[in-house]
């Protein structure tokens, strides 16, 4: 029998070629004796053992989640991990084709039944997978355009205009008259139109790009609701079967996803709620309060979060002591507490793995849902535990069913909002009242971790200006050139159940990232997982207190601190992650970007500057993919989209990309590997600008 070395040796090498992935890795030297692994991904003794990634630091899960989980498995809740194991089959489900009665052709060797290529079969469900992720996020833009053009008709009045100026500018951008209905109609036409480019992407995206798309064929001439619509269409029977084709047709759908959802989704909820400003917050679930009646916003769209904000206020003021009823405790979860914690300080409970966590404290009277990232799972939830959490869905495309007593549906309608949120709030007051039980609360008696937030474009301008009067921009391109800061990462997207430690790869990269002086620029439910592991917090001065920093980022966020003395207290720095909100928000890189590119007088893709999504798992993050790799960004994925059963399509992703835009994607779940990669392209980028550059470090 082989020793046990070799054996491992042999596991190894197994790895290193990509026959198994790391999880696999690690089950598999358990089984033979070869490292103490446990039975479920949470209950492990927090450290990775002779990982075969883990080559410099102890990982620690968030000891908060480890405590729900294990709260949530003694009332018998099922949680995100434990169907892990149950469900999922080996990353690669082949080339797979459900499209046709003819079928369905079960992982395809050559060809389906139709005479469609494995390649081509791969590229159906790739196009599919992003243009349901572009629909996604044109629906959030379709939604919220739809209150602004309420506003400027006056058929809306419990939201408004809380930031003109942004109005203004944005109105200038498209063209059209400083009102909200003008503002809303042309963003309306850009997602229905039937013809011409969308106003948006011609504002926003930098003309150099938009000749590029041009040249390459990708530039919209439709509305987003239409390009959608014609994915669609060319994924029906008979219709597309050529591979550059459909790839081209993803790339465009990144435009579709950026331009028609993102940048309408941010650029109107700053008009209508505010442009974020830095705010100190508290994340991780034990910020839900066993002494107060809790309410969870979940979701995406902020509208009913915002009105709940305003009812909330009113009921802590004026009616909980007639009702003699502790105070509500209005909290966040994914991208809606997002943008509510960067507009009014809320508390933010917990991301896209944590919600059947926030039911198990017993301690939820209510959790409103709007759009996007809600786990079904979490009414079986509270069907397992008998626990009282009352959820109410709000749009009537994504209700959930279950029984009555546990999860109903209430549409939203904006005109009402403010009577739907006092609703709401009475819905949470009653269940406290008629059904908590104080012996099911268990909230762990951890203190929530702090994340510094806000930073818009406009705010990250502002602070920058602090430091250098005038020339905001000039103030971090000075950074760049002298190499304090090597370059840019834009970490953004999900946290994946797939990871055996929760939040694993995500910490461990931008660990990795800061201490090589990259500055890393956050999106999403990776930030807040960051903030769980004391990555967003405002640091000591002298860093004392926090994982190991680069010095050239030191000194910068220092800097930072030093000008900004109104909003950073003494004595503290502030953190190189910088949280630019929620998935939406990615359009506030891109300006980032466009701006550092405009003042530097080069192309986004010369830029030291790459992406990085380490755990994503929504759809959402496919057409996010794409766009990025239109703006010529090097883009890496943790896990890769089920493309493997195609060489072509991968060479394609991975290689031929590039040379069409400038940007590709990369796929690698180590987080060491994949910084060590996006700091060689970060170097190398400097290189080609005549700036320092550590490459000859990378080989
Ligand atoms: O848009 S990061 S799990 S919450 S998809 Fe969802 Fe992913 Fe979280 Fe928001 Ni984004």
């Amino acid at each position: 029998m082989a020793k046990k070395s070799e054996l491992l040796e042999r596991l190894q090498q197994m790895y290193d070629k990509g026959k198994i992935n790391r999880r696999q890795f690690i089950q598999l030297a358990s089984a033979a004796g070869l490292v103490s692994l446990l039975p479920s991904s949470l209950k492990a003794d927090q450290t990775i053992p002779n990982s075969p990634y883990q080559t410099e630091r102890e990982f620690k899960i968030n000891q908060t989640t480890i405590d729900m989980y294990n709260r949530a498995k003694e009332l018998g809740i099922e949680t995100v991990w434990d169907r892990y194991s149950q469900v999922t089959t080996p990353k690669d489900a082949g080339a797979t084709c459900l499209m046709c009665q003819q079928g369905p052709c079960f992982k395809v060797k050559t060809k389906g039944v139709c005479g469609a290529s494995k390649d081509v079969i791969v590229c159906k469900n790739l196009l599919g997978e992003t243009a349901r992720g572009a629909a996604a996020h044109v629906g959030h833009a379709r939604r919220i355009a739809k209150i602004l053009k309420g506003i400027g008709d006056g058929s809306i009045t419990n939201y408004q205009i809380k930031h003109p100026k942004k109005l203004e500018t944005l109105a200038q951008g498209l063209g059209c008259s400083n009102n909200a209905k003008q503002v809303a109609e042309t963003i309306q036409n850009d997602l229905s139109s039937l013809d011409g480019t969308p106003k948006m992407l011609q504002a926003k995206a930098l003309p150099e790009r938009q000749q590029k798309w041009q040249e390459k064929g990708i530039i919209l001439k439709n509305g987003g609701c239409p390009e959608i619509m014609e994915a669609e269409n060319s994924l029906a029977m008979g219709m597309d079967a050529d591979v550059e084709n459909m790839l081209k047709r993803a790339c465009r759908l990144g435009l579709v996803d950026a331009y028609c959802g993102m940048y309408v989704a941010t650029q109107i909820q700053d008009i209508l709620l505010g442009v974020p400003e830095i705010q100190y917050i508290k994340t991780n679930l034990s910020v839900i309060d066993k002494n107060k009646i809790n309410i969870v916003v979940h979701g995406h769209i902020p509208a009913i979060a915002e009105s709940m904000v305003a009812a909330v206020e009113m009921y802590n003021k004026d009616w909980h002591g007639f009702y003699n009823t502790p105070e509500i405790n209005l909290v966040g979860m994914c991208c809606t507490g997002m943008e509510v914690l960067m507009r009014h300080g809320l508390s933010y409970a917990g991301d896209i793995l944590q919600q059947e966590l926030a039911i198990a404290t017993g301690a939820v009277e209510l959790m409103v849902v709007d759009i996007q990232c809600t786990q079904p799972a979490v009414v079986e939830a509270v069907k397992a535990s008998g626990l009282h959490t009352k959820i109410i869905t709000t749009d009537p495309e994504a209700k959930i069913e279950g029984p009555e007593e546990i999860v109903e549906h209430k549409e939203f309608d904006p005109k009402k909002a403010n009577e739907f949120a006092q609703d709401l709030v009475r819905i949470a007051k009653d269940n406290y009242k008629q059904n908590r039980d104080k012996y099911k609360v268990f909230v762990p008696n951890i203190e929530p971790t702090e994340m510094l937030a806000g930073f818009s474009t406009e705010t990250l301008a502002k602070v920058l200006d602090n430091v250098k009067p005038g020339d905001p921009c000039g103030a971090l391109v000075g950074q760049i050139q002298n190499g304090n800061i090597r370059g840019v990462v834009a970490v953004i997207g999900c946290v994946t159940p797939r990871e055996l430690y929760y939040g694993y790869r995500t910490v461990e990269l931008i660990k990795e990232l800061i201490k090589n002086d990259v500055l890393v620029v956050l999106t999403g439910c990776v930030a807040t997982i960051a903030s769980y592991h004391g990555l967003m917090k405002l640091p000591e001065y002298d860093f004392s207190d926090y994982p190991e920093v680069g010095p050239g980022l030191k000194a910068v966020m220092r800097t930072i601190a030093d000008k900004n003395r109104s909003t950073v207290p003494d004595g503290k720095a502030v953190p190189p992650c910088i949280f630019m909100g929620a998935c939406v928000d990615n359009s506030r890189i891109e300006e980032v970007l466009n701006a550092l590119a405009n003042y530097l007088g080069v192309r986004i893709d010369q830029l030291p500057a790459a992406g990085s999504s380490p755990e994503y798992i929504a759809e959402k993050a496919v057409p996010i993919g794409f766009w990025a790799v239109d703006l010529g960004l090097f883009t890496h994925l943790g896990d890769p989209p089920n493309v493997l059963a195609s060489d072509r399509v991968v060479q394609w992703l991975t290689q031929d990309v590039e040379k069409i835009f400038g940007g590709k994607f990369y796929v690698q779940s180590d987080p060491y590997k994949s910084a060590q990669k996006l700091m060689e392209v970060v170097e190398k980028k400097r290189a080609n600008l005549g700036l320092d550059s550590r490459s000859s470090l990378f080989g």
